[in-house]
């Protein structure tokens, strides 16, 4: 087979590549800064399944995506009750190592969660991971541990899934969860914690920031939670401006345009879900009258709101069975919220939520995929499948459809390189869309698999990370 054979040869000369990463790399999640985008050229629209397929190499499953140094694929996963971490060769596509994490607990996982899905960041000279099962690992690029932070146990209504990144030496993790949220920084040089900051307004979630980088003050991490979009000094942690407005849980990852000093951040708000119910509903003080039992909290029986009935899970955030005052509240706030996708101006400091404030739409946006800024236009495939293009100055629709050839459900992020939107459903069809104003579709390749994971672009090659396999896609002399 073709991936056989690729794995024989070229070995020895690879031990001769230099480390580190070149420049641009897809080193974390999503990309450079998570923006989904790659300077990358000759890119294969059409491939699959040994066509301009450079090889493949079956791997146990993980949702997290795959990223790359100059020599290595690294991406993490679950086989059977061990969570791995993987180095594969990016030219041979060989395990070059793989090393097993602890797992003294197991995580209670949404159905599209798995316990190996954040994504692992690395500097070149290391590889940096998150398991929600275990907390942060950090290993030398030839798979020997260099120290190891246990973090949680965590109560995350959909288990673990933001990703670490990298400021300067620091390896930064958002431990979102339904209380108790925090954000943590790393050194990452020895694994000793350097600051920690607590997240109480936001519950459950699991975006993953990107970096704002300050000509005055710095890099900042720009953070989404529960209603509002925050930016922290990356040096401190210090909060320093945050902008409202927000779903009450965020997925997605925010997506910045320098140019126009613009953040993009896509998120679900409950009215979406459940649009048969008003946004505004009786606070805390209002319906205690229907507290029988006269305790102060509201047991299932007694809460007079029937989608809160239905959702006590995820609104009991302490599991204690019964709706206290906060927990009410913040149900309250996430009927309220408006969510969908935002565009706000970035900096300045305290609550910029009126001054910087640019546009919303709320309509098709994804749950979990993030947004896609391509040359102007804002790309947004939502769970279900429907694609829509936005006027990333003024929010305005130029186009929405579904994807002809791939109607799917989509929990991936779209990627996009040489001219090429890529979008890969959860079976795995990718779907190749021309940039434009217009929505069209110029190929649709099918893995016949189960994919959750956002593929890696650099150079001329696209890495694909399936259920059972990783791909490397590029064109091949020959092929069509
Ligand atoms: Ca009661
Ligand atoms: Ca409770």
């Amino acid at each position: 087979m073709l991936f056989m054979l690729a794995h024989e040869g070229c070995v020895a000369s690879s031990e001769h590549q230099s480390r580190g990463l070149v420049e641009g790399a897809w080193s974390r999640f999503r990309g450079p800064n998570g923006s989904g985008v790659a300077t990358a050229s000759g890119l294969p629209a059409e491939f699959g399944l040994g066509r301009n397929e450079i090889w493949r190499t079956p791997l146990p499953p993980g949702h997290s995506s795959p990223v790359l140094s100059a020599e290595y694929v690294f991406l993490t996963a679950v086989d059977e009750d061990t969570l791995y971490t993987y180095a594969v060769d990016r030219r041979t596509g060989r395990v070059r190592w793989r090393a097993p994490a602890p797992r003294p607990r197991r995580e209670a996982l949404d159905r599209l969660n798995d316990p190996a899905s954040p994504t692992p960041v690395t500097d070149g000279d290391g590889v940096y991971v998150f398991f929600g099962d275990f907390g942060l690992i950090a290993y030398e690029v030839d798979g020997s541990e260099r120290w190891q932070l246990p973090l949680g146990p965590f109560d995350n209504a959909y288990g673990m899934g933001a990703s670490p990144v990298l400021v300067g030496d620091l390896v930064i993790q958002v431990c979102d969860q339904k209380t108790d949220s925090f954000m943590v920084a790393v050194d990452k040089r020895d694994g000793s914690v350097r600051w920690r900051v607590e997240r109480p307004g936001s519950s459950t979630g699991h975006s993953t920031p990107i970096l704002y980088e300050t000509r005055a003050n710095g890099a900042q991490l720009l953070v989404p939670g529960s209603f509002q979009l925050t930016a922290y000094a990356g040096g401190t942690g210090e909060r320093l401006w945050w902008v409202r407005g927000l779903a009450f849980e965020m997925k997605a990852t925010p997506v910045l345009d320098p140019s126009s000093e613009t953040v993009f951040i896509n998120g679900t708000s409950a009215s979406a879900f459940e649009d048969s119910y008003d946004r505004a509903i009786p606070a805390f003080d209002e319906i205690i009258g229907s507290d029988a039992d006269g305790d102060g909290l509201l047991n299932r029986d007694e809460i007079p709101d029937q989608l809160a009935r239905r959702w006590i899970k995820l609104i009991d955030l302490d599991g204690n069975g019964l709706l206290d005052r906060g927990e009410w509240e913040w149900y309250r706030a996430a009927r309220a919220s408006q969510g969908g996708v935002n565009a706000f101006r970035t900096g300045g400091s305290g609550d910029m939520t009126a001054s910087s404030f640019l546009w919303n739409h709320d309509r098709s946006v994804p749950q979990l995929p993030s947004a896609l800024l391509y040359e102007g236009v804002l790309y947004m495939v939502n769970d279900g499948g429907v694609v829509t293009l936005l006027d990333a100055a003024t929010g305005a629709v130029l186009d929405r459809g579904r994807l002809q050839g791939a109607i799917d459900s989509y929990y991936a992020s779209p990627v996009a390189a040489d001219d090429k939107v890529y979008m890969v459903s959860e079976t795995c069809k990718i779907a190749v869309l021309e940039p434009g104003t217009v929505l069209k579709v110029l190929a649709v390749n099918d893995l016949d698999e189960v994919c959750f994971a956002t593929p890696a672009i650099e150079g001329d090659r696209i890495y694909v990370r399936t259920r059972s396999n990783l791909h490397a896609f590029g064109v091949q002399k020959g092929a069509d």
